[in-house]
């Protein structure tokens, strides 16, 4: 009796002291699959650089060599490595050996992100390494690596802790999303690029740009050269060719673009450039289903995204729409009578009409659920449902056999200033999902940082940390 007490009492105080210095010591987020480590410590080289002997991967943009320079800028913000006097460099970390296994460099849903990084102190020189099925798996590695250095204040040198380590990762989700609203407010060029930087750190993979809206139309679609017109004004609006800057600048850092092209509804800024998309001047949004003109116009703006949006979906909305407009309009009331359809028949023609002209420009397309909710055995088989009302969707959406993203507004939308961050951590996608062919058809999540009432000034304080609380579940 008094040794299984005693037994008992040692096992319980094993778990307090190893459970609370796991908690204690291990500040990686979000916390990769596997983690292992030891107890000791080594200073970084002053020369401390990137290797990549042994890849099949070129590098031949620099995309690692350019991830390799952001990790050196992060580690040294604040702190120089430089030694003064005598330096052993042999017992120094003297860089990171970075081997990828793939040759190419293509960005695209699914593909394999995921990265081993180790730092055994035998042998000499010594380096840290990195083993990546892509180069993007090897970016989440020196992401990982960076939050293993800390400063040593007594030497005044960087240091790793707890070595040896060893870690393997890989995403629990391929979809891990990061709303953005520019047509509420404006985000200039620089403060977009600001965020995908920041959307590296917690190893978010997909900038969802809510391009266009009702309040503004900012992008240039050179097929429809007036749509810009919309613009808030001449300064705040994005060239075709910048969108693409912005394209090229996520994809360095691993991050797909996702644009959305929101209809029928949160549309009204199209119809500046081109009235004809109203259905009466008092009367503007939704986009006038009954003309053959808004389909055109939508297949132009389509075959510019695909020339420049890469990511093989592209988002058509299709939320919040208020069909009142087409039957309060004559001529539109007279065309839904001659069709024989309804409002809510006209809102799923729509949406399917341009489900079809996105197909046909190579695109599999997402859509906010009010689609499923209203006739969701009708769309596409290949639609992503985008959740965002409180309900619970995404349990039907599988159920049905379709494919998932996660955003239930209660949890993850970042314009919801009272929702904490531990809010954020305990919103889990796969809530309700329990068979294995279900919760493969949930994607993955999405955090929503709605523009109406932040701009450039307090974008990055809205998002973070709890962005980051998210990215960690
Ligand atoms: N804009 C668009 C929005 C929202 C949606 N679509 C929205 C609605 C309610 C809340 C937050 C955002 N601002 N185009 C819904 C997906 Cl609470």
């Amino acid at each position: 009796m008094i040794w299984g007490t005693i037994f008992l009492c040692l096992v319980f105080q094993a778990i307090l002291v190893f459970g609370v210095q796991d908690l204690k010591n291990l500040n990686i987020w979000p916390m990769p699959k596997s983690v292992e480590y030891g107890d000791k410590s080594i200073f970084l080289s002053k020369n401390f650089h990137l290797m990549t002997n042994g890849s099949k991967y070129l590098d031949k943009d620099g995309i690692l060599k350019d991830g390799f320079t952001r990790l050196l800028d992060v580690l040294t913000a604040n702190n120089v490595i430089e030694y003064v006097g005598k330096v052993d460099e042999s017992v120094l970390l003297q860089g990171i050996h970075v081997v990828v296994n793939s040759e190419s460099d293509e960005l695209q849903y699914d593909i394999d992100e995921s990265y081993k990084l180790y730092i055994h102190p035998e042998g000499s020189p010594i380096y840290a390494n990195i083993e990546a099925a892509t180069v993007y798996g090897a970016l989440h590695g020196l992401q990982t690596f960076s939050q293993l250095c800390h400063f040593n204040l007594k030497s005044r040198k960087l240091i790793v802790n707890q070595i040896p380590w060893t870690i393997t990762d890989q995403p629990r989700f391929s979809y891990r999303g990061l709303l953005i609203d520019t047509s509420r407010h404006y985000q200039p060029l620089p403060m977009i690029k600001k965020v995908i930087d920041s959307m590296a750190y917690a190893k978010l993979n997909v900038l969802h740009w809510h391009i266009v809206d009702k309040q503004s139309f900012p992008l240039e679609i050179p097929s429809y050269p007036k749509l810009w017109n919309g613009a808030y004004s001449l300064t705040e609006r994005y060239t075709m060719a910048a969108a693409a800057e912005i394209v090229s600048y996520a994809k360095r850092r691993g991050i797909n673009v996702l644009a959305e092209l929101d209809v029928p509804g949160h549309a009204e800024s199209w119809g500046v450039g081109y009235p004809a998309l109203w259905p009466s001047k008092n009367c503007t949004e939704p986009l006038d289903v009954s003309s053959d003109f808004t389909f055109k116009l939508i297949d132009g703006v389509l075959s510019d995204f695909s020339k420049t949006f890469k990511y093989k979906f592209v988002h058509l909305g299709g939320d919040e729409v208020d069909t009142s407009c087409w039957s309060s309009t004559p001529r539109i009331q007279k065309w839904l009578k001659q069709q024989g359809l309804n409002e809510s028949q006209a809102y799923e023609y729509f949406v399917l009409k341009a489900q079809k002209i996105a197909v046909s420009h190579g695109f599999e397309v997402i859509n906010w659920e009010e689609t499923f909710n209203h006739f969701g055995s009708k769309l596409d088989r290949k639609t992503v449902v985008h959740n965002w009302l409180g309900g619970g969707v995404a349990e039907q959406v599988v159920e049905a056999g379709l494919r998932c993203i996660v955003s239930n507004q209660d949890k993850w939308y970042l314009d919801h200033l009272d929702a904490t961050w531990d809010m954020f951590y305990m919103n889990e996608p796969l809530t309700n999902i329990t068979k294995p062919e279900q919760q493969k058809l949930v994607l993955g999540g999405e955090v929503c940082m709605w523009g109406e009432t932040i701009d450039g000034s307090d974008i990055e304080q809205t998002i973070w940390p709890r962005a980051a609380a998210a990215a960690g579940t």
